[in-house]
């Protein structure tokens, strides 16, 4: 499935088996950085993958993922485009606009709509007045689907369903997975400060779907404590080496900053490398050595 993801989804890289060192290379922006350092950390891609570069700029990546599903229509592959978004995606038009071309064009494109109930401190009740998401869908004329987003199983088979439909029916399907963001937004968010900590509280420790899958995979004798600190230790093992080799590592060379968006390079991006390596030329200590000129 070709996916184009917003920045809640680095599991189904993982799953797809993007290593540890590449998610550090990329938090780095070290030369082996597919990304050649341009982006932000976090913002993953790799073609190798078929995981778009991560869009942060919210629901920017909807409407490309319409136009690739139709290129996949179009060129007869046995294959579907996903998308991911939370419930403030779907106040932006990106949203609209992508479910109607998508209707119309019978792409074969899945929404996953994540509906966490807050958007950063914007409770869904703010965001939209309508029954969710999962009715825009059917407005749309998009086949949709409403799922309790923390019962792992049930994802799977809501996901695994709307796949064969997308592919097998060349159309278009929406899933909302209905859920809740026990954690801040980010780490320079507290919300505490906007909801109360018993509603926090109540989802973490009744609902977490971590727990649920854990108690799942135990009542099967799949799971135990054992098998799960010893994951635990080596996991963090390979994430603190990767990050130590990610550090490490060089730089990508400065003329990657001026490459691969114009075939002949435009006089103003000339100027302004030349002015850049000018100033680096003038001003060595305050650029890190490790980048090559
Ligand atoms: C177009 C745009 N507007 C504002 C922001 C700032 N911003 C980043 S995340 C966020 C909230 C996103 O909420 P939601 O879409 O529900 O996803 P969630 O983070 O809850 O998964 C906002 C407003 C942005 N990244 N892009």
């Amino acid at each position: 499935m070709t996916t184009l993801s917003s920045l809640r989804e680095p599991g189904v890289l993982l799953w797809r088996g993007f290593s540890m060192q590449e998610f550090a290379n990329q938090c780095f922006g070290n030369k082996a950085d597919y990304g050649k350092g341009r982006q932000m950390p976090i913002h993953y891609g790799s073609n190798k993958h078929n995981y778009f570069t991560v869009s942060s700029t919210i629901a920017t990546q909807l409407p490309h993922a319409v136009g690739a599903a139709y290129a996949l229509k179009m060129d007869r592959k046995d294959a579907c485009a996903v998308t991911y978004f939370g419930d403030g995606g779907t106040s932006e038009g990106d949203f609209h606009a992508a479910l109607n071309f998508s209707a119309v064009t019978e792409a074969p494109v899945i929404f996953i709509c994540r509906n966490n109930g807050w958007a950063i401190s914007t409770p869904i009740s703010d965001q939209f007045r309508s029954d969710g998401a999962v009715v825009k869908g059917r407005a749309y004329g998009v086949r949709s689907i409403r799922v309790d987003g923390n019962d792992a199983l049930a994802i799977y088979s809501a996901v695994h369903a709307a796949r064969e439909m997308a592919i097998g029916e060349g159309r278009p399907i929406l899933i909302e997975a209905l859920t809740y963001r026990v954690g801040h937004h980010t780490t320079s968010d507290d919300s505490t400060k906007y909801r109360p900590v018993d509603e926090i509280e109540w989802w973490r420790t009744t609902q977490d779907p971590v727990t649920r899958f854990r108690k799942w995979i135990e009542s099967n004798g799949w799971w135990n404590g054992d098998i799960e600190s010893e994951l635990r230790s080596s996991v963090r093992k390979q994430i603190l080496h990767a990050l130590q080799e990610a550090e490490k590592a060089e730089k990508p060379p400065i003329s990657d900053l001026f490459t691969d968006v114009y075939d002949v390079s435009p006089s103003n991006l000339r100027e302004q490398e030349h002015s850049l390596r000018e100033t680096i030329k003038k001003h060595p200590q305050d650029y890190p050595s490790n980048v090559p000129i």
